[in-house]
């Protein structure tokens, strides 16, 4: 048998952003495995995307474009053709576009984080057709905000450095689930005598393996950093030079932090004041000293100050200094990505149509017109997203795609939640049947995906469905005609060697080791801002604190619990829930309990429980376990609904509040109380 092998690039969501070779015989990719000679991604894949041939080529792909023939949300749909279901599309969407374009939503997020089949072509289209734009908030637009409030955009250490850090502080984050690649950075840390701190309300598996483990309760994270800038103070391990030097506003933040001592940290944030003075004391005078934020941290009312507070540390102790020490968030401003030529926004021609927020979807849905939010929304278009599963406050989400009246569009690999409520299901290709580029927000390499096999089924590239709407809306400008390929160029322009991404399958960014080792950040001043003077003119506060959550523990007598939501570790997100061996693995929506807080409820373990709050209940069973705080109980998602008990998943529960940078979701600043339940009681609810 003649096998070739194809270089791509791992399209999901997770800041590792793996080198792929694919392994192909007469047509049929027989495995996925990652590239061995990308170094971040070391020839190793994780279990999800090891797993990616089965996906590929589930028995449940979708394989044809489907119309609706059941009631909205029934799920039933009948086969037609492309021309038939593009030609439909096309006419309702001109249609509705000739009252008011703004009318139409485009609804994406991350399925993919290519920069082809993301928003590319589709901008293109939306743009020229003057629909409404999307304010992606959904995951990290806080930290990120804060983050370009603070060192100036989303940028930050080297990653491989971190194999050469003394002290760890792993920030909000379970990085063997989400961020597999640095883990093991961390681990060759660990060998040669680093210490590693996890900070997370949840005893997870990384906890497990790490020194020492602050479990926090959730949304308390700017107190936390405070109090440590407090014992920096007191002690004096600052690095006055770096402080005079590269930042600005150290006088107002010495000020605020020395009213954080750690006593009052340790009030709020339920933990030791002793634990907090040793992690000052480890990371005031452990050099180099590394800390890997992650997004976990963020999804909180204050989410943004806790960043803010965060980022602030490394330019206290300069650890910038060194290239093993700082601080990542994300990389993801350090890529040169040329965005308005893959995005076109000269296509609005002068208009300026409204933003909606993804992240209120359910509310934004089942708004009527009115002249402060424009007009009602009469069609959405998904790409890349699954809504009714991942957006906060689900009953409305749902509530608001069932509308009879809404026009909707679902572009997927799968029947998902959100595409049993399609009018048009419209079938996508996998990262195996397309091309891509490919940025990474956990390393600073593109990677490029070259097709490996022809498309499965009649499935298209969301390029193509935008091509041939465009064609069929009548938009004559050339860039409708771009191929995948030359958009794959278009990504970087100059900026990338683009023979050297064909034939190697990646390229690294040339960035300097240690990048702020001479301070030079990214911000108006040059300095790392602890003061933001552009928060200041926003009216907020210019320094970071601590802002309690919208639904901290204590302020609701009937809801005593406090809900975090963290990706189950063998999904991403809501994609490889329909995987059978994946989900073999995780088996079935699970709540994790403390054993006082089950036993003050009389729930047993295994139990079928009941979580609910005003906004909503879900039913699941119930582990007693110490991966759960006192007070505090973890829904791991995130399930497709209708694989749930009662057809509902943890986002039944969650809250479209917002955080306070950012315009972000909250998804772990969320009140619940938990009651046993009958075993049958979900069952007999769905029925
Ligand atoms: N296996 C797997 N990998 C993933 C994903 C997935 O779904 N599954 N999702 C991907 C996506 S979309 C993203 S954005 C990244 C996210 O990557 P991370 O930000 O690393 O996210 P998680 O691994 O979800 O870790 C979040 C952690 O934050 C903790 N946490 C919750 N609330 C708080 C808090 O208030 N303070 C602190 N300190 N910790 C808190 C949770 O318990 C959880 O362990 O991961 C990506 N990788
Ligand atoms: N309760 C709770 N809710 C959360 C979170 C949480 O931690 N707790 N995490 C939040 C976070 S961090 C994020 S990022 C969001 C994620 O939300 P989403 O970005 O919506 O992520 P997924 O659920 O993985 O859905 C992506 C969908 O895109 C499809 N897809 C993949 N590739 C393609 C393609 O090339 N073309 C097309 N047309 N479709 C494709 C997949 O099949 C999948 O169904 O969820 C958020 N929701
Ligand atoms: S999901 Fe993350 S760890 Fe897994 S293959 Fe993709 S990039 Fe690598
Ligand atoms: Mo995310």
């Amino acid at each position: 048998m003649v096998t070739t092998e194809i270089r791509g690039a791992c399209p999901h969501d997770c800041p590792d952003t793996c080198a792929l070779v694919t392994t192909v015989a007469d047509g049929v990719a027989l495995k996925v495995q990652g590239n061995p000679q990308h170094k971040p991604t070391d020839g190793v894949l994780c279990t999800k995307v090891s797993r990616y041939v089965e996906r590929s080529y589930h028995p449940e792909r979708l394989l044809t474009p489907l119309k609706r023939s059941g009631p909205k949300g029934s799920g039933r749909f009948e086969p037609v053709g492309w021309d038939q279901a593009l030609q439909e599309i096309a006419a309702r969407l001109q249609a509705i576009a000739a009252r008011d374009p703004q009318a139409i939503l485009p609804y994406s997020y991350c399925g993919t984080m290519g920069l082809v089949q993301g928003e590319s072509m589709a901008m293109r289209f939306f743009h020229r057709l003057g629909a409404s734009l999307l304010d992606r908030t959904i995951c990290a637009s806080a930290g990120g905000e804060a983050l370009t409030q603070t060192l100036g955009g989303k940028v930050g250490m080297k990653l491989e450095f971190f194999a050469q850090s003394k002290l760890i502080i792993i920030w909000g984050s379970n990085s063997i689930a989400s961020n597999l690649h640095f883990w093991r950075l961390a681990q060759l840390a660990k060998r040669d005598g680093a210490r590693l701190v996890c900070i997370d309300p949840r005893r997870t598996e990384t906890a497990d393996k790490c020194h020492e483990h602050i479990q926090l309760l959730p949304g308390t994270d700017a107190a936390l950093a405070l109090a440590l800038m407090h014992e920096l103070i007191l002690n004096d391990w600052l690095d006055h030079d770096y402080i005079a030097q590269h930042t600005l506003g150290w006088e107002g933040l010495r000020e605020r932090a020395l009213r954080w001592t750690p006593e009052r940290a340790a009030q709020v944030c339920g933990v030791p004041a002793g634990q907090i003075r040793a992690l000052a004391r480890d990371y005031g005078t452990t050099k180099p000293a590394a800390i890997r934020l992650n997004y976990g941290m963020q999804r909180v009312r204050g989410g943004g100050n806790a960043a803010r507070a965060i980022a602030c540390l490394p330019a206290l102790t300069g650890a910038w200094r060194e290239a093993a020490g700082g601080l990542l968030l994300s990389s993801s401003g350090m890529f040169p990505i040329d965005k308005a030529a893959l995005q076109r926004p000269d296509l609005l021609a002068g208009r300026t149509p409204r933003t909606i927020n993804m992240s209120t979807i359910g509310d934004d849905l089942l708004r009527q017109a009115s002249p402060a939010f424009g007009p009602q929304v009469e069609a959405v278009i998904v790409y890349n997203s699954n809504p009714v599963a991942v957006a906060p406050e689900s009953g409305k989400v749902v509530r608001g795609f069932a509308r009879e009246d809404l026009f909707t569009v679902v572009m997927e690999q799968f029947q998902t939640d959100t595409a049993d409520y399609a009018d048009y299901i419209l079938p996508a290709t996998t990262q195996l049947e397309h091309w891509d580029i490919h940025p990474s927000y956990g390393h600073t390499d593109v990677v490029l995906n070259r097709p490996a096999i022809a498309p499965v089924g009649q499935a298209r590239p969301n390029t193509e469905v935008f091509r041939a709407l465009a064609q069929r809306l009548g938009f004559a400008e050339d860039c409708f005609g771009q191929t995948d390929e030359s958009l794959c160029r278009t990504a970087f322009g100059g900026n990338v060697d683009f023979d050297e991404l064909l034939r190697e399958g990646f390229a690294p960014l040339a960035i300097a080791d240690a990048p702020f080792a001479q301070g030079g950040f990214p911000t108006a001043s040059g300095r790392c801002e602890f003061f933001s003077e552009r928060l200041a003119r926003q009216g907020l506060d210019g320094l970071p604190d601590h802002l309690p959550n919208h639904e901290a523990i204590g302020s609701s007598a009937n809801y005593p619990l406090a809900m975090i939501s963290p990706p189950a570790r063998n999904f991403l997100n809501s994609t490889f829930v329909n995987v059978t061996s994946l989900r073999d693995i995780e088996r079935e929506p699970l709540l994790e309990i403390n054993a006082a807080d089950a036993s003050a409820r009389g729930i047993t373990a295994g139990a079928t429980v009941r979580v609910f709050n005003d906004r909503g209940e879900y039913f699941c069973k119930v582990q007693i376990s110490p991966r759960a705080r006192p007070g505090v109980v973890n829904g791991l998602g995130i399930w497709w609904r209708k694989s749930g008990l009662a057809g509902t998943n943890v986002n039944e529960l969650t809250s479209q509040k917002l955080t306070d940078m950012g315009r972000g979701p909250v998804f772990y600043d969320c009140l619940v109380e938990v009651e046993a339940a009958d075993a049958s009681a979900g069952a007999r609810r769905a029925a």
